[in-house]
């Protein structure tokens, strides 16, 4: 079994329901059992700024799947909750779910990059991560969390 940590976003349609859906979708998946899921967290939109703010929350699963048929499940997952595709870089979706971390694994293929390739410079990501993980917990190729934190200002990520 792998500890995965996974990142859950959304800021369109009822952000706050969509994430619990979410959060059942995915601690249901196969050979996988949530261990530990963040509260959620408010914050203002990264990217375009006429989009409505987010909320954001991070799970720490652990599964056997491997990390491509887990990142095919979490699409579908987006999928079945009516996810559209716009295009539009950082724009508004109704369920945005990313591999953060896979174990110690680094990957960096077309489709899949872990870490991802954000998160270290995300408060929106950290500050959830960091309630449910290990201050010691090594982000593979960027340093320990406890770093990251203390690199990376809160910017006004409000826990809800
Ligand atoms: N992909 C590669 N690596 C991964 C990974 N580790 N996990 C590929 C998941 N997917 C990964 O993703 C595009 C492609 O990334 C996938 O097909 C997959 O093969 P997507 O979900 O379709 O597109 P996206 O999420 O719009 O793109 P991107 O660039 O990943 O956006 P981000 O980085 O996820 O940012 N502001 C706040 N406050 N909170 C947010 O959560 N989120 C975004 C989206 C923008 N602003 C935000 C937030
Ligand atoms: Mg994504």
């Amino acid at each position: 079994m792998t500890v995965a940590y996974i990142g859950f976003g959304s800021n369109l349609g009822d952000p706050t329901g969509q994430i619990a859906r979410a959060r059942e979708a995915v601690s249901g998946l196969p050979e996988s059992e949530e261990v530990a899921f963040s509260s959620l967290y408010r914050s203002d939109p990264m990217g375009p700024p006429d989009q409505p703010r987010y909320i954001n929350a991070v799970m720490a699963l652990r599964t056997r799947l491997p990390p491509f048929t887990l990142l095919n499940c979490l699409q579908k997952i987006e999928n079945d909750q009516g996810r559209v595709r716009t295009g539009e870089r950082w724009g508004p979706r109704t369920l945005d779910l990313d591999i953060l971390l896979y174990g110690r694994a680094c990957i960096r293929t077309q489709t899949l990059t872990i870490p991802h390739y954000g998160m270290a410079q995300r408060p929106f990501v950290l500050y959830p991560l960091a309630e449910i993980a290990p201050e010691t917990l090594l982000i593979p190729g960027q340093g320990r969390l406890a770093m990251l934190l203390r690199n990376c200002p809160k910017q006004g990520v409000e826990r809800v």
